[in-house]
């Protein structure tokens, strides 16, 4: 791996987290695939050698427990699931270069070599542990057959997760007030021997590991507290049939007997060791397609690969702990990134598919929308890292201004007046205005991706687009083919430019409908396949009329959508008095949080207040000064960060909502603006005596530009 600007040297391999095979896929879901698929598609077009790679997660709780309702096996259940999904994937325009599932072959060969280097390596031992069993069901009670309370926040959790509350782990034995799933009843803890890996051996490693790590500040920021505080080691078998058996042939070999006399055979590894190797194994097995010549698995796993990992912010502690953990102890490579996608909400609440309140994937494509809208709107909504609603207004709202009104109306506009008098492009050069604004792009493109801002890296071609506007609108062409035609050739020789440079780098955005421009553009080949120098490349002489690329979303259909989905949401909350459910973990209700403005077309800044307020008003904020002298993250609170604040007269505590949106450590030593005199408030039980101020709500923090002393007044 290198920490160089993409394109590098190296093999990259970008992957999305396994979808559990155990439901409906909803628009929600598809964020990481589509965000995957943006990012690996731009890679490429930087010129960087990109695999991308997903596959199906077949073991696990998740799945026997759904299987187990349906009454049919659980493989049955999640093959028929595995091949829903990888039907699914392209129809969104999500194309994998391997999509394999974890029970194949490859990943159950690979996954029992890992753990058995991982024992060799002197990784694993056995211990005993309580596990959850129900003494009705007379059965042993794995993870999401139990249920309890959250032994670090209190908060309702589910097996092996608090997914309710401060999104950790939970080991065996961990949740407190256990209950069982399979009939209701108190559980018992009862003492079973299980595998081990010792994860506390790493946490040097770890502590290093974080530093290095790329992609999205919150995968990094959010483990800090583990990493820095006592590891645990990690329990990787279950009493369960469902999963890959513990490799224990030759295992009990093993002289230093850590792996001694115990009864393996009803153990299967924990659904969490063998679902990350699924990202090899499907790297394996494109290479087993195309040949390692054309991509080489080994390289980026075992030599020098950028290896990308794009995954829900519920589950950045496994890839970002345990996952490298296990890969640096059976000498594998280590992650370059990992960028972990906020939640998407449906008008402001959660999905809940068991109730049925949800925009499903088929149910989107059956509605006759595009593919590519529902890829721009849910990669450019909002920052990866933060929440996104989907409502069907909002949708419209951005289709219809920016993809119809900017990108489409640009298009259609240039192209025609280009056809009409030139069938095509005209004979002039290219001016440097234009050729400067394309770079321009090009280069926000290129630094975008390496930022890992798919939004940004999104929203590139549409202020090309903008400025083509603006372009257009200014030099008005159809006054010049009268008066100076050669002045007319060039103005649209430049706006074909312009076109072909949208296509160039709208199409990890919009995969399809680029090629539809590219081909209208005459164009030869796939638009997937060119660089992003090909932006900038001649156009081709002549092209036919062309076609509007997207078409309006009327006020009627988004009615007719909402009443739809009202009906279902009625049902759902007759059902339910407390909103989203937690059956299948997806589900999480999330405010309705306003979108980050970071000054690009897409964004939605807040209305401006009207109401104005006196200076006396203004007066009464005592605002001050401050430097920040320690900050740590609260334990067991997902959001909060304790800061101690120097502010002239005093040190003060603040709790701010800060701790995964920045590196805390990073922080010590800036000046700040300090509300001091806001009533004093408690947060999750520690006091905050004053509130920082920041922007937006990726909370970017206010600082003072010159060196004005804690203390002082600022007014
Ligand atoms: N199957 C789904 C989840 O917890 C889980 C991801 C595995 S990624 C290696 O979001
Ligand atoms: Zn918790």
């Amino acid at each position: 791996m290198s920490h160089e600007d993409f394109p590098t040297e190296n093999p990259a391999v970008v992957t999305c987290g396994l979808p559990y095979a155990n439901g409906d896929l909803h628009v929600g879901h598809l964020r990481t695939y589509v965000g995957g698929d943006v990012f690996a598609r731009s890679l490429r077009k930087l010129g960087q050698q990109t695999a991308f790679v997903s596959g199906s997660d077949m073991h696990g709780t998740p799945v026997a427990v759904n299987a187990a309702k349906e009454g049919v096996t659980p493989e049955e259940f999640a093959l028929d699931w595995h091949e829903k999904y990888e039907a699914t994937f392209p129809k969104f325009n999500v194309e994998f270069d391997n999509y394999g599932h974890t029970h194949d072959e490859t990943n159950t060969q690979l996954t029992q070599d890992i753990v058995r280097t991982l024992d060799e390596n002197g990784h694993v031992y056995e211990d005993e542990v309580m596990v959850g069993y129900d003494p009705e069901a007379d059965q042993w009670l794995p993870d999401r057959y139990v249920e309890g309370k959250c032994p670090y926040c209190g908060a309702h959790a589910r097996g092996d997760e608090c997914d309710e509350g401060c999104q950790r782990h939970l080991e065996p034995g961990e949740i407190e007030d256990p209950v069982s799933t399979l009939t209701g009843n108190t559980a018992e803890y009862r003492e079973r021997t299980h595998k081990f890996f010792r994860v506390s051996e790493f946490q040097e490693y770890l502590q290093e590991f974080i530093d290095r790590l790329e992609g999205t500040s919150n995968a990094r920021n959010q483990p800090r507290e583990w990493i820095e505080g006592e590891l645990q080691d990690w329990c990787i078998t279950r009493d369960m049939d469902w999963g890959i058996d513990y490799p224990d042939d030759d295992a009990s070999e093993e002289s230093d007997g850590s792996l001694s006399p115990s009864d393996t055979d009803d153990l299967v590894l924990y659904v969490w060791v063998d679902a990350p190797i699924e990202y090899i194994s499907s790297t394996k097995q494109y290479t087993e397609r195309v040949g390692a010549e054309t991509y080489d698995w080994e390289q980026t796993w075992k030599e020098s690969g950028e290896i990308v990992h794009i995954i829900g912010r519920d589950i950045i502690q496994h890839h970002t702990v345990f996952w490298p953990a296990m890969l640096k102890g059976a000498d594998y490579n280590e992650p370059r990134a990992v960028m972990a996608s906020g939640f998407v909400t449906l008008g402001g609440k959660g999905f809940s598919t068991s109730r049925n309140r949800a925009v499903w994937a088929d149910e989107y494509l059956d509605e006759g929308f595009h593919p590519d809208l529902l890829r721009y709107y849910i990669a450019t909504n909002g920052g990866f890292q933060q929440d996104v609603d989907f409502s069907w207004e909002k949708f419209r709202d951005r289709v219809n201004s920016e993809l119809v009104g900017t990108v489409g109306n640009y298009l259609y506009r240039s192209l025609l007046f280009a056809y009409r008098n030139y069938e095509g492009t005209p004979d002039a050069p290219l001016s440097d205005e234009v050729r400067e604004r394309i770079e321009e792009a090009q280069s926000e493109f290129g630094e975008a991706v390496n930022d890992y801002n798919v939004r940004k890296a999104g929203t590139a071609a549409v202020r090309l687009a903008k400025f083509g506007n603006e372009f257009i609108q200014r030099n008005e062409p159809w006054k010049l083919t009268d008066e100076n035609p050669e002045e007319a050739a060039q103005v649209i020789r430049d706006c074909v430019q312009i076109a072909k440079a949208i296509a160039v780098l709208f199409e990890p955005i919009a995969p399809e409908k680029c090629q539809r421009l590219w081909r209208g553009l005459n164009e030869d080949g796939h638009v997937r396949d060119v660089g992003i120098d090909a932006a900038l490349d001649d156009p081709a002489a002549s092209f036919d009329e062309p076609t509007e690329l997207f078409e309006k979303i009327e006020d009627e259909r988004v009615e007719e959508l909402n009443e739809k989905l009202e009906a279902r949401t009625a049902e759902a909350t007759a059902d339910s008095e407390d909103g989203a459910d937690s059956a299948d973990g997806e589900e999480t209700e999330t405010d309705d949080s306003a979108e980050s403005s970071d000054g690009d077309v897409t964004a939605e800044l807040e209305p401006l207040t009207e109401e104005r307020i006196g200076f006396d008003d203004f007066q009464a904020l005592d605002l001050r000064v401050g430097e920040i002298l320690a900050a740590e993250g609260i334990e067991g609170a997902d959001k909060l960060a304790k800061l101690t604040v120097d502010i002239g007269f005093e040190e003060r505590q603040i709790v701010a909502g800060i701790k995964q949106l920045h590196d805390l450590d990073a922080l010590v030593g800036e000046r700040i603006v300090v509300v001091a005199n806001l009533e004093k408030a408690e947060l999750f039980g520690v006091e905050s005596n004053g509130m920082l101020l920041a922007a937006g709500d990726q909370a970017d923090i206010l600082t003072t530009h010159g060196d004005a002393e804690p203390g002082t007044k600022i007014q």
